[in-house]
């Protein structure tokens, strides 16, 4: 599907990803609908989304509130043909330390918020007998990370969410694409409390994420990593998992040891 003049809304598209994705699609001549909790953000957005956007402020994690921020969104710009369900938050540190009020938040936002948006459209979507989801995963979601371990949880949450319902929903005409990014260059980190510190793998801009993901829709590619080179070390853990786990140690070397210490 040709994301020009289609209608394309984005969740968590005050900035970051998700703001690189509405950019990207209007730029190639989408009308485009973006989603966050942040008002103010979202305007300034919406004043480069080329006169073709509009804005609904949501807590993605609140069902009810996602289901009117897409309906708004479709009574200003028409029936929605593509959903990139982008809003998502971290958590980093050790498991042992981890609160369960941030194990449920991420729960609520990454995998909850997820599967409400798309609750929300597939029935028209299967009406019309065409649409696209797409969900950004993240290397995450195929390759446990440590000390991100509950976001890791909900980020394989997706793969299996978008694996089965991509051959649910294929008799429709719907597509539906995972782009699984690794470190991006965005407030991630920032807003988790910890920003990215590591000197590999290297964040990519967030505009490759977004190029990735309309290449995604318009090639209707099931799952997508940014950068690509992520693919082979996701079948590495496949076929040689005792080799992956042993990379991991090593590449954690110094973050284990530091937790050991503590404890
Ligand atoms: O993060 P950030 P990214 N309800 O923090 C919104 C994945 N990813 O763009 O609500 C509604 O700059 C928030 O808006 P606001 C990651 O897991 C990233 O990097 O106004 N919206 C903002 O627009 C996530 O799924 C990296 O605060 C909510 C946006 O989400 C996606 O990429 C690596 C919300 C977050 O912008 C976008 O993250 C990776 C809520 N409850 C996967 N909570 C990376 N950056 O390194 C947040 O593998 N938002």
């Amino acid at each position: 599907m040709r994301v020009r003049d289609k209608t394309v809304f984005v969740t968590g598209a005050s900035r970051g990803i998700g703001a690189a994705v509405a950019i990207a699609a209007a730029a190639r001549g989408a009308r485009v609908g973006v989603i966050a909790r942040s008002g103010n953000d979202l305007d300034a957005v919406l004043t480069r989304l080329e006169g073709r956007g509009a804005t609904a402020v949501a807590d993605v994690s609140d069902a009810s509130a996602v289901s009117a921020a897409l309906q708004t969104l479709a009574g200003e710009l028409g029936p929605v043909d593509v959903l990139v369900v982008n809003a998502g938050i971290g958590a980093y540190g050790p498991f042992a330390d981890i609160e369960p009020e941030e194990i449920e938040r991420l729960v609520q936002v990454n995998v909850l918020g997820t599967i409400h948006a798309i609750r929300e459209v597939l029935p028209g979507m299967i009406a019309r007998r065409r649409g696209h989801i797409v969900t950004i995963g993240s290397i995450a979601g195929r390759i446990g990370s440590p000390f991100e371990a509950v976001y890791s949880a909900t980020k394989f949450a997706g793969v299996g969410l978008t694996e089965a319902l991509a051959v649910e929903v294929e008799p429709y005409g719907i597509g539906v694409s995972i782009v699984n990014p690794g470190p991006v260059e965005t407030n991630f980190g920032a807003a988790r409390g910890h920003p990215y510190d590591r000197e590999r793998p290297k964040p990519v801009p967030a505009e490759d994420v977004a190029d990735a993901v309309v290449d995604a829709i318009e090639k209707n590619k099931r799952e997508v990593y940014v950068p690509r080179s992520f693919g082979a070390a996701v079948a590495i853990r496949h076929l040689v998992p005792g080799l992956l786990r042993w990379g991991t140690r090593r590449s954690f070397r110094k973050e284990l040891a530091a937790d050991k210490a503590t404890r």
